[in-house]
């Protein structure tokens, strides 16, 4: 059985749809981030960093949202969310998925935690327009980078498309929010009306409603 500590709408979104695509047994903990649980020292045995998510098995916790991911989705080959070694579409979905962890997610943190960024007391506000211009480039890559779809790969739904629409979610507040580019927004829809994901978004409280509009 599976533990995942999660909070509605955060990182633990992407790791909680692969849980439910998979069907896997898990229980969800949710964390007490109003008073600051994932700060404190119970939550720091678990993930030093103070972040969200974590998975635990086994008294075994691990921690990164793509590396859960990965993990989890690799027990469960036959699904299919994570192309094989031998895959012709292993590279892509290598770089893609990079990308979004690695320059597009940290972008999304520095718009929404952007005092973190700066010594400077009042630098937070240029922080986050500086964020939310580089973010709307990264957005407007990816569309280019979308085909026909209806998912990022083609045809089959993949971690890529988890991955995209929880970024959707977060770019809602930007001034061109990806929601309204047309692939990205029609991708997100399309993740959005599965079945497990409907459930994520029950059980996690949130709503599609970033691609209102
Ligand atoms: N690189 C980490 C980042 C996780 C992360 O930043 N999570 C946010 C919520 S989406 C968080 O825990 N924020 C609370 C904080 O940083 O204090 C991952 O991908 O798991």
């Amino acid at each position: 059985m599976y533990e995942l500590h999660y909070y509605p709408g955060n990182a633990s979104f992407a790791p909680h749809v692969v849980l439910r695509e998979l069907g896997l047994p898990f229980e969800l903990v949710r964390v007490d981030r109003e008073n600051n649980a994932n700060k404190g020292a119970a939550y720091l045995q678990l993930n030093p960093t103070g972040r969200i998510p974590v998975l635990v098995k086994d008294g075994a916790a691990m921690f990164e949202t793509v590396a859960i991911c990965m993990h989890l989705a690799e027990r469960a080959p036959e699904a299919g969310l994570v192309p094989g070694v031998e895959d012709a579409q292993r590279a892509k979905f290598l770089q893609w998925l990079v990308f979004m962890t690695n320059t597009v997610q940290p972008d999304v943190l520095m718009y929404y935690y952007n005092a973190r960024y700066t010594t400077d007391p009042d630098g937070g506000a240029a922080v986050q327009q500086a964020a939310a211009r580089r973010l709307e480039e990264w957005y407007a890559i990816i569309e280019d980078a979308l085909g026909d779809g209806p998912y990022f790969l083609g045809t089959r739904f993949t971690l890529l498309d988890i991955y995209l629409t929880m970024l959707t979610r977060w770019g809602r507040n930007l001034p061109t929010p990806p929601a309204s580019l047309p692939k990205t927004a029609a991708l997100a829809r399309k993740v959005l009306a599965r079945p497990a994901v409907g459930e994520v978004l029950a059980a996690e409280g949130i709503t599609g409603d970033f691609l209102a509009g």
